[in-house]
């Protein structure tokens, strides 16, 4: 039996490869994302993280975030968002509500008013289509503070947006003219 804790575990593992850096147990990404499912539970297997193909099918249902996807022939894995490497997900430029939130923390206000909110190690700009989740996103890293981002108005403006599989917007750098704090 794997328990809640061994399952964070492997799931948090699973981010690393599948987001970060799939050569810590010698896997390749292709160009989507995707790697062979038997190939990653046997490489993480003799990396030492260990679990089966029933527990990973657990952690790919029962994720809070639901991270990560099948493909259609349920073959291969991905994390649906959050990479810092350079893969092509392959959403399509969605029209987004007229705003979306991005939660941070206090301390980084003073600089994301001065120069907007960059996507600093990931290829994109994270943003929620709610407080409640932007303020989840913001915990992470101390004191939660929300932005509200003026998307309807940036899509307008030619910018790009995509939802990924698991609901989370994605965008590039969002510059600060299109960015108003919540209690605005
Ligand atoms: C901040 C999680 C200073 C930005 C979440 C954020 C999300 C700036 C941090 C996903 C800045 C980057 C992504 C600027 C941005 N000056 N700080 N100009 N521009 N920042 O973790 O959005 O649980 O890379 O506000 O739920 O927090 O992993 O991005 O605080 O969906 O599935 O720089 O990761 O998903 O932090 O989170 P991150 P994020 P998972």
């Amino acid at each position: 039996m794997t328990n809640d804790k061994q399952l964070t575990h492997i799931s948090k593992f699973l981010s690393l490869v599948l987001r970060h850096q799939p050569e810590t147990i010698g896997i390749q990404l292709d160009q989507n994302g995707w790697v062979d499912i038997n190939e990653l539970i046997e490489k993480a297997n003799n990396y030492g993280v260990k679990f089966d193909r029933p527990t990973l099918n657990h952690i790919v249902e029962t994720n809070s975030k639901k991270r990560f996807a099948f493909n259609a022939t349920v073959e291969k894995i991905r994390a649906s968002q959050g990479h810092s490497i350079e893969i092509e997900l392959g959403y399509t430029n969605k029209q987004p509500p007229k705003i979306l939130y991005h939660g941070t923390s206090e301390k980084f206000v003073q600089s994301i008013l001065a120069s907007g909110l960059d996507k600093r190690s990931r290829q994109h700009t994270h943003l929620s289509a709610d407080i409640e989740t932007a303020i989840k996103v913001g915990q992470r890293h101390g004191k939660p503070f929300i932005f509200k981002v003026l998307a309807g108005q940036m899509y307008k403006d030619n910018f790009q947006f995509f939802i990924s599989d698991n609901g989370v917007w994605l965008t590039d750098n969002v510059p600060k003219k299109y960015l108003k704090r919540n209690d605005e």
